[in-house]
This record gives structure tokens, C-alpha cells and sequence, in this order.
């Protein structure tokens, strides 16, 4: 199993009212450890992106004949998982980390904007953005229960964002938290099927928050936040983005600098992006504190 069974999921408490007051904001994401922000993102661009990522489903043949494009409907016959390590997933996420204006969608400046009123000081977008692919009938390999922490290392204060790529309703699979459970330290992990392959162990009892997303609804957490991914238990395909930021002047851990899964390189993912991009290397400038696993 990689879900934990919710028995009790309340709705996302809504964060936008916070956007004017900081030491609010601030309360909010110290108590709970998440913040929900209905609508925060254009949906144009997102979009965009979910029709680029389909046509790379479609020519990687993971779509069901005669279906609409933007459905995102999965063939039946076959199902490709990230956590298996299929060759098909690699060959599809070559692709997808090749994209511009996914990478372009980390550096939103409505999100950008948010997690500087959070952390009261510039922001580092981490450059290795995470596209999710989830397959119907997932519950085997929904991603499980985890924090981001064990996988990011370097500051704790570092956020996710996490957003699907369209309107994602729970039963197509979205993220649910576990409020609080970024109090509680940082717990061993042991190995679990889906997304990251680790998962830590939860009561039965949680109060989970979780609920419906609509297209440019984002959900932030801690990297301590105990969260995991929701069934999808429909005929198509999830797409969800996985960013990460933190406050710039605290230690980043050198691999968060790097291409998600480390397949290809900056150069190569660059490739077909115009030379002077801004997009490209944003980071390389900046005075980072950079430090390597061991440290
Ligand atoms: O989208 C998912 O299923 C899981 C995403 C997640 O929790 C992560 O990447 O840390």
C-alpha cells in the first residue's frame, strides 16, 4: 500500500485573507505548517504547460486512442510508473525537464512574491523542478506518506509548492497534509512503493486537510510537513509540479541545484532555449551558501 488510509480529512484552510498581513501569514505557516492559496496562479500558463506535457504523453504513447488531448485519459493496457524504474518513464521525463515554460512556471511572480512575505528576505527557487505523472488506478503506487526534507536536505525552513496541472479534483489524486506534523521533528523513513520509494509511519487517527484543486490553486509546505499523494482513481492521467524555495541566505544542499533525477544536464536541458535566456543558470550569481551532503 502507499497511501495511508485518511480516516478524517478536513478542507484546506484558505490563506489569502493572510496576503496583507505578514506576521499573520507568518502564525499561520509556523502553526499548521501548510498554506492553501485558492487562485493564486494565472491559469493561462499552466495550461500551456499541461498541453506541452500531454503532447509528450501522446508521443511517448501513453494516451488512450481517440481521446481528447487535454482529457488526459490513459491508455488501459499499460501503466508506466516513475518509482519502478521503467525505462519509458525516463524516456518521458527527458522530455518534460527539457520544457522552458515548465521551468518557467517555478518562477511565477505571484509565488515568488508570497514565499518572500513568508520568509522576509529574498527567496531561492530551487532549479530542480519536479513534474508528477500519476496513472490511474495509482493505489499501489501513490506517492506515500513523507516529508520533503529527507529528499532536500540543506535548510528545513525550505517550502514546496505543489499545484496541479489543471483542475484536479481528490479523486484524480491530489496532495493531502497532515497539519501540525511539521512540529514533530524529523522522522525515520523506511522503503514504500510509489513516488521517492520511503515513506514514514503515521497514526491511524490523523486529521488530515486536503480537498479539491482548481487549475492555479496552490498548496505550500514545510519541509518537515508529513504529506502524501491521494489515489487517483479515475481514467486519467495526474500532472502535478513539485518547486522548491527557500530563504536565500540559508545553507542549500548542492543537489538541489541540479536537474531532478540528474539524467541530463543544464546544458542539455538548455539546448533549445534562445542564448540569452534569463531562464537559464538564474541562480549562478547569487552569493548562495552552498553545502554538500555530508556537511
Ligand atoms: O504529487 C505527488 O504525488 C507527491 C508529490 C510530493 O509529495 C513530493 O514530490 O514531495
Amino acid at each position: 500500500m502507499a497511501m495511508t488510509p485518511m480516516h478524517t480529512v478536513e478542507p484546506f484552510l484558505d490563506a489569502t485573507p493572510l496576503l496583507s498581513d505578514a506576521p499573520a501569514l507568518r502564525a499561520r505557516a509556523e502553526n499548521l505548517g501548510y498554506l492553501f492559496f485558492p487562485g493564486l496562479l494565472d491559469t493561462g500558463p499552466i495550461h500551456q504547460v499541461r498541453e506541452q506535457v500531454l503532447k509528450i504523453c501522446r508521443n511517448h504513447d501513453w494516451l488512450k486512442a481517440d481521446t481528447d488531448l487535454l482529457d488526459g485519459v490513459a491508455r488501459t493496457d499499460d501503466e508506466i510508473i516513475e518509482s519502478t524504474g521503467d525505462p519509458r518513464w525516463k524516456a518521458f521525463y527527458d522530455d518534460v525537464q527539457k520544457l522552458r515554460e515548465f521551468h518557467a512556471l517555478a518562477l511565477t511572480p505571484s509565488i515568488l512574491a508570497t514565499l518572500e512575505l513568508l520568509f522576509g528576505e529574498s527567496v531561492l527557487p530551487h532549479p530542480r523542478n519536479i513534474l508528477r505523472a500519476i496513472f490511474p488506478r495509482s493505489a499501489s503506487h501513490s506517492t506515500p506518506p513523507h516529508q520533503d526534507h529527507f529528499y532536500i536536505g540543506g535548510s528545513r525552513d525550505t517550502w514546496t509548492c505543489w499545484f496541479p496541472l489543471g483542475d484536479c479534483r481528490a479523486e484524480l489524486g491530489s496532495l493531502a497534509v497532515l497539519p501540525g506534523s511539521h512540529l514533530t521533528g524529523f522522522h525515520d523513513v523506511h522503503e514504500a512503493q510509489g513516488a521517492g520509494g520511503r515513506a514514514v509511519d503515521v497514526a491511524s487517527d490523523g486529521i488530515w486537510a486536503g480537498g479539491d484543486f482548481a487549475c492555479g490553486d496552490v498548496l505550500f509546505l514545510h519541509s518537515l510537513m508529513i504529506h502524501q499523494g491521494r489515489d487517483n482513481q479515475t481514467e486519467r492521467l495526474r500532472l502535478s509540479c513539485d518547486f522548491r524555495y527557500q530563504p536565500r541566505s540559508h545553507p542549500v544542499r548542492e543537489d538541489s541545484l541540479t536537474p531532478h533525477m540528474n539524467w541530463l544536464t543544464w546544458d542539455e536541458i538548455y539546448a533549445g532555449w534562445p542564448v540569452a535566456d534569463p531562464l537559464r543558470a538564474y541562480w549562478r550569481d547569487w552569493d548562495l551558501n552552498i553545502v554538500t551532503r555530508q556537511s
